[in-house]
């Protein structure tokens, strides 16, 4: 008889993070993880999580209707079948519910744990093994303020935890914008990389005229300058520069990057977890992108230990990451609800090493930040 999954549970988690983020859409002062545990008849338990990026100003998911779905709808559907197959229990999901991509992504990380731990072996080896133990990870500097990121990416340096930076762009007035990445280009040069992510928040000639100006100040990658649904733009964008063009919302899933690579992009590829669905949608997105030749970045949606440890499973997997990775969500939080944090040493985070996830969850802590 193979092990059913007798019960899914979901709860809200809030982290505050270590200084106010500031993205074009939002500024965070805090991280909400939707923590899923999934137990099966076997005893075994398998965690998963979800998060996204100030509500619902980055996708059309919230922490409370990821939690609400699983809960009246998702979870149902998983309840009393075999834990063990994830190919029948995904497509199941996929016959009888649409959309939910983050709310997806925490229960196929559940499920993967947990047949990781039911078969003793990592989340990296059920996805086909690991070429990678240690990804690197770059730093994002929203603090808002242009002197505060210079010192805060001198030491990040001198910590050597992190030697290429993101900067998010489009909060402010174009000409603020270009005088706060020219300044940290300044400062950083010869030292680090900068690259910028601007959140869908230019129209296209605002974005011809920034990013000339970021060209010239050595910027080394545009993430997602227009919106995302504007696909022959973006297109158009990445014909235009010689910087490369990195997609990020346009392309959530491989269906997208189909899209995109039909229309003639020929930028880079933002593989998330969370965009695709899970690991194994975002490994699909990879593959994809891999053979017509296009790069591949290790994206975050911000996800805390869980949710990280998961995207680095999966990117272990992968030859080559062209662009590195971001995976530093936990660095961002002032406190974890694991017993042991993920290791960010030498400009970049070791894998953990399996069972499941190689993560353990600490209850005291979770129950300290669980909402009421
Ligand atoms: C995004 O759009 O890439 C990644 C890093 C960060 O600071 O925000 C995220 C989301
Ligand atoms: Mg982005």
């Amino acid at each position: 008889m193979p092990p059913v999954i007798s019960s899914i549970s979901t709860q809200l988690v809030d982290l505050p993070t270590i200084r106010p983020h500031r993205l074009s859409m939002t500024t965070m002062a805090r991280q909400t993880l939707v923590i899923v545990r999934l137990r099966s008849s076997d005893d075994i338990e398998g965690v998963g999580e979800a998060t996204t990026i100030g509500g619902l100003s980055y996708s059309a998911e919230s922490p409370e209707s990821i939690q609400c779905n699983i809960d009246a709808w998702l979870a149902p559907l998983l309840i009393g079948q075999p834990a063990d197959n994830l190919n029948a229990l995904m497509a199941r999901l996929d016959r009888h519910a649409r959309g939910n991509a983050i709310a997806r992504s925490a229960l196929e990380t559940a499920l993967l744990d947990a047949q990781g731990k039911r078969l003793g072996v990592s989340v990296a080896t059920l996805l086909g093994g690991a070429v990678h133990d240690h990804l690197p990870v770059l730093w994002t500097l929203a603090s808002g303020d242009t002197r505060k990121d210079i010192d805060e990416a001198f030491q990040r340096l001198d910590e050597r935890r992190h030697c290429q930076f993101k900067l998010k762009l489009g909060a402010n007035a174009l000409g603020e914008d270009l005088r706060h990445t020219e300044a940290i280009c300044a400062a950083l040069e010869g030292r680090a990389g900068v690259q910028v992510d601007i959140n869908q928040a230019w129209d296209e000639s605002t974005a011809v005229q920034g990013i000339s100006a970021l060209e010239a100040a050595g910027v080394a990658l545009i993430e997602q300058p227009i919106p995302a649904r504007q696909v022959s733009g973006l297109t158009r964008l990445a014909n235009r520069f010689r910087v490369p063009m990195l997609a990020d919302e346009a392309v959530q899933d491989a269906g997208d990057g189909l899209t995109l690579l039909n229309a003639g992009f020929s930028g880079a590829f933002a593989l998330k977890i969370a965009k695709a669905g899970g690991p194994r949608g975002a490994l699909k997105l990879a593959h994809l992108a891999r053979s017509a030749g296009v790069g591949l970045y290790g994206g975050t949606l911000l996800e805390g230990t869980i949710g990280t440890a998961a995207s680095l499973h999966a990117w272990s997997t992968l030859p080559s990451l062209e662009w590195g990775t971001e995976m530093f969500g936990p660095l961002l939080l002032q406190d974890d609800i694991v017993t042991e944090g993920l290791c960010y040493h030498e400009f970049g985070v070791d894998l953990p090493s399996g069972p499941g996830l190689g993560i353990t969850l600490d209850e005291d802590r979770l129950r300290f930040y669980t909402r009421p």
